[in-house]
């Protein structure tokens, strides 16, 4: 039997358990039967990005899920701008399912300098793996789209949810990254209107944690500034932060999003929500009340490094979109809101810890 109707079988077995679950007592047996059945026949699902932040963050909790095979993808394995060799990886591994997270990924320092590169190396490798997995049979695609595509007018006047994702341009420091990005869930929507796939898109805010790029100019805010707060206490210089430190932003710790992203895998389908007009997106977010200064973030960086040097707002540099408050309520009513996130300080703390032990590994 095909990987994909595998995967479709597993998945109506495994939302029965998620439903049984809720009657312990009289069907624990036939879920557990299923359980055991799927254990011993794992569907193999194919994690694109899997070097990457969340990629690695996966690879981190994956372990426990017996019912799947992960097989980690890097662009080692496979350049995914190149159709023909995607195909031919994707042919030989077979995938049951896939969670597309590859893509030029950056910080805003990275997208307003580089976007020809974000623009076209995202449109090729999404148009490439979609169109892959449909020629294929592979049924259900998880793909990872970023808060920062909002429509920036909408994001200035209060939470964002899933409906307005195309209701006007997104900000220019990142549009070229954004418009990739809408397209993304437009070619998902496509398949799933034309040939019925089960391509769904989650919306992700800023993430961040162990595995991350560290980079000085590339990367995002918070492995930035653990790598030039790890130099400023290694040099005893102050630490130079770019902008005024005024800007909010929503921060999901990458463990939290792998927990998510199988929890999507698993239980979020476009038939869930097949009568809102955001079908088949879901953003994965802490809550609005949640979000925070950049100012709170470089307290919490030196806090963790213990840097007691000056601390320098550099108000030459640009401050990039003001504030994206992302809205949740879709993934709490689809999830329940028993999901604790990690706190950010806590995560900040963890991800110091691992850049300073592992800082000749790390990329920078
Ligand atoms: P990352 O750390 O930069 O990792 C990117 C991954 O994509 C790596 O595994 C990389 O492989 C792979 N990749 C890049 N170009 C490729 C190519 N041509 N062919 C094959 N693989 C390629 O990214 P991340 O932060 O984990 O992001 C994961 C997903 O989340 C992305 O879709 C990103 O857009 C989205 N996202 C990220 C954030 C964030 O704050 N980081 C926020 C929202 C959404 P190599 O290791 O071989 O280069
Ligand atoms: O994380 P970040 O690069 O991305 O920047 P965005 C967040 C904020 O941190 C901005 C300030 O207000 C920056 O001015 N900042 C202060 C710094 N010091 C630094 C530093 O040393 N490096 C960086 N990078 N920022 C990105 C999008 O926007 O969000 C991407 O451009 C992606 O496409 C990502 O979607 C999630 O949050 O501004």
């Amino acid at each position: 039997m095909q990987q994909s109707q595998q995967f479709q079988q597993f998945q109506q077995s495994s939302q029965s358990d998620q439903s049984n679950q809720s009657n312990q007592s009289n069907q624990s047996s036939q879920s557990s039967q299923s359980n055991q059945s799927n254990q011993s026949n794992p569907v193999s699902v194919l994690v694109t990005g899997g070097s990457g932040l969340v990629g690695s963050a996966l690879r981190g909790v994956c372990g426990a899920d017996l019912k799947y095979r992960f097989i980690f993808a890097s662009s080692r394995e496979c350049d995914l701008t190149d159709y023909e060799a995607t195909l031919q990886y994707f042919r030989a591994v077979a995938p049951g399912a896939v969670i597309h997270l590859a893509a030029a990924v950056g910080g805003l320092f990275k997208n307003m300098r580089c976007k020809v590169d974000m623009f076209e190396t995202n449109v090729r490798i999404n148009m490439n793996v979609l169109r892959a997995c449909h020629e294929l049979g592979v049924d259900k695609v998880v793909s990872c789209l970023s808060t920062c595509i909002f429509p920036d007018d909408k994001a200035k006047s209060g939470p964002i949810d899933e409906s307005m994702l195309h209701a006007g341009p997104p900000h220019a420091s990142n549009d070229a990254y954004a418009y990739a990005k809408r397209m993304l869930e437009v070619q998902s929507r496509c398949y799933r209107e034309q040939h019925g796939r089960n391509y769904v898109c989650v919306i992700p805010t800023n993430i961040y944690g162990p595995h991350d790029n560290f980079h000085l100019d590339d990367a995002h805010v918070i492995p930035a500034l653990i790598h030039k707060c790890y130099l400023a206490k290694q040099q005893g210089a102050p630490l130079v932060v770019a902008g005024s430190g005024a800007p909010l932003r929503q921060f999901i710790y990458s463990r939290d999003l792998a927990l998510l992203l199988i929890w999507t895998l698993e239980h979020y389908d476009s038939g869930n929500d097949r009568n809102d007009s955001s079908n088949g997106t879901i953003i994965l977010s802490v809550d609005p009340a949640d979000e925070i200064s950049i100012a709170q973030v470089v307290r919490h960086i030196a806090d963790a490094m213990g840097l007691d040097n000056d601390i320098v707002y550099d108000m030459s540099q640009p401050d990039g979109q003001f504030k994206k408050t992302a809205d949740n309520a879709k993934f709490k009513r689809l999830y329940g809101d028993k999901f604790t996130f990690t706190p950010v300080r806590q995560g900040i703390r963890e991800t110091v810890r691992w850049f300073v032990q592992n800082h000749d590994l790390a990329r920078k």
